[in-house]
């Protein structure tokens, strides 16, 4: 049975993975999950990468939003808000608060992170192994301007939602991430994976804040198999998200090429960018990793189903080399 780790965010992630499933059914998937989204909120600890995984393969997805519980309402946050409790501007819904107060009340339980994600999936069988990157408490902050000449660092779910990323954004820092270790089963699943994928996920918030928890860029290199990543930038632009603002903040250009060669040959073995960016595959692989440029919009899950394929073939093909 072939074994594939992939390295998640949100959104792109989990519908990425949709697609995975249905291109290899029989497959065993890892799912590596990014923690640095966590926030803390009316005492609830919140996972929205993880749980946006978990909800879009259990089918309890808000389709549109691609975030959050279908068929959702808010009377909770509407009684917080009535108490003048806040903050107002993140959506947590009536459903989704069900899985925060199950996931806090394991946790100060002493359950780590890694078996309360085990014990949410029992109820919604993603079909993939979910795994926290790290036990540990990781926060992803955001630097950004502060008054006339200081600066302030802010949680990066106030700089995503709140602000919408329209302010600029100096540097990103996944807090704690350099004392984190990563979960149980993280390395044990990469040692023994066949393939391992970057799916389009946010290269800096989402897979470079997997890739930030120590061991886990050694393991991935030391692995041996083919790593295989897709594009998060279509035509120079994020396909969804604000990618072109946190890459701003590391000096990473905002295109497919920029993406490939900020992770590197070291990391990558193969690319995929959408059709559109077929003029970038020369430099990639100028740069040392394999590239085709194939159609990269998950418009469905059927597309997302074909990315997947493209992906594999690809991992199929540098494996071979
Ligand atoms: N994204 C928003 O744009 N607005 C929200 O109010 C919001 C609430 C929210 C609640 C639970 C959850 O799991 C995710 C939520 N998201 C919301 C998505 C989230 O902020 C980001 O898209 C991810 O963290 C980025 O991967």
């Amino acid at each position: 049975m072939q074994r594939i780790v992939v390295l998640s965010g949100g959104i792109g992630g989990a519908r990425f993975l949709r697609g995975l499933r249905r291109a290899a059914p029989d497959a065993d998937v890892t799912v590596i999950g990014n923690t640095g989204d966590d926030i803390h909120l009316f005492g609830l600890k919140v996972c929205p990468d993880l749980d946006t995984v978990m909800y879009t393969l259990g089918g309890g997805i808000h389709e549109e939003q691609g975030w959050g519980r279908a068929d959702e309402t808010f009377t909770v946050k509407e009684e917080l808000a009535a108490y003048g409790v806040g903050p107002e501007w993140f959506g947590l819904g009536d459903r989704d608060f069900a899985t925060h107060v199950v996931r806090t009340q394991m946790i100060a339980a002493g359950y780590p992170l890694s078996a309360v994600t085990e014990a949410l999936c029992r109820r919604w069988e993603p079909g993939v192994t979910l795994l926290p990157m790290t036990d540990d408490r990781v926060e992803t902050h955001v630097l950004i301007d502060d008054g006339d000449s200081g600066r302030k660092a802010v949680h990066f779910q106030e700089y995503w939602v709140r602000l919408r990323a329209a302010v600029p954004a100096h540097a990103v820092v996944p807090v704690g991430a350099e004392q984190s270790r990563p979960a149980p089963g993280v390395l044990e699943a990469i040692a023994a994976a066949d393939v391992i994928l970057f799916p389009p996920s946010n290269p800096v918030v989402s897979v470079g804040t997997i890739l930030a928890v120590p061991g886990m860029r050694e393991a991935i290199a030391d692995a041996g198999v083919p790593v295989v990543g897709l594009s998060p930038i279509v035509g120079d632009a994020p396909v969804r998200g604000m990618a072109d603002k946190v890459l701003a903040a590391i000096g990473v250009p905002a295109t497919a090429a920029g993406v490939a060669q900020h992770y590197g040959s070291g990391l990558l073995d193969g690319w995929l960018v959408d059709s559109v960016d077929a003029g970038a595959v020369e430099a990639v692989e100028a740069d040392g990793i394999r590239c085709r440029a194939v159609p990269l919009l998950m418009t469905d899950a059927a597309a997302a189903e074909a990315m997947a394929r493209e992906a594999l073939a690809l991992a199929k093909e540098v494996g071979a080399a």
